[in-house]
């Protein structure tokens, strides 16, 4: 299989708590290659294309609203299988019952907001990760 590219986001509550560092050292403990990473303040516009998937849905606006609230830390990773790895180290979306040993199972937890504050965002699929890597990093 060829070497593939997904794009990870440290989400606001990631940033604000100091988790910066410990998400990327998950990646690169992985062996996974980093190839770009920039804190960025999400607007609208990048945020109504990230989350086009979920639009009409109940946590949407809620969703958005969270992913305004503070920087978040945007990165291209690299490596064989990136997306699928990522996406297992991440775990699964609600951080009570992600396993433990992943990132939202170790480090995330229910805060009793209206949004899962999940920690991470990875990409689902070849389709997604090249659609939001160009969303991310127009210039890559
Ligand atoms: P994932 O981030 O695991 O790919 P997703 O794409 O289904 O999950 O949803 C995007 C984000 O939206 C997710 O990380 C947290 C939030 N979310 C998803 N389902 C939710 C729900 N039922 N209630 C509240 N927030 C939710
Ligand atoms: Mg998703």
């Amino acid at each position: 299989s060829a070497v593939s590219r997904t794009l990870i986001l440290v989400k606001p509550d990631g940033v604000r708590r100091g988790l910066s560092g410990e998400v990327l050292r998950r990646i690169e403990a992985k062996g996974y290659e980093l190839v770009a990473v920039e804190l960025k303040n999400a607007d609208d516009a990048l945020l109504a294309a990230h989350y086009a998937e979920h639009e009409g849905k109940p946590f949407y606006a809620p969703l958005v609203d969270f992913m305004k609230s503070g920087p978040v830390l945007a990165i291209v990773a690299q490596g064989q299988n990136v997306i699928p790895g990522f996406r297992s180290l991440a775990g699964t979306t609600d951080p009570t019952t992600a396993a433990p040993g992943t990132i939202r199972g170790d480090l995330g937890r229910d805060w009793g907001l209206k949004v899962q504050q999940n920690l991470v965002h990875g990409s689902d699929s070849d389709e997604s990760a090249a659609r939001e890597i160009a969303l991310w990093f127009p210039t890559l």
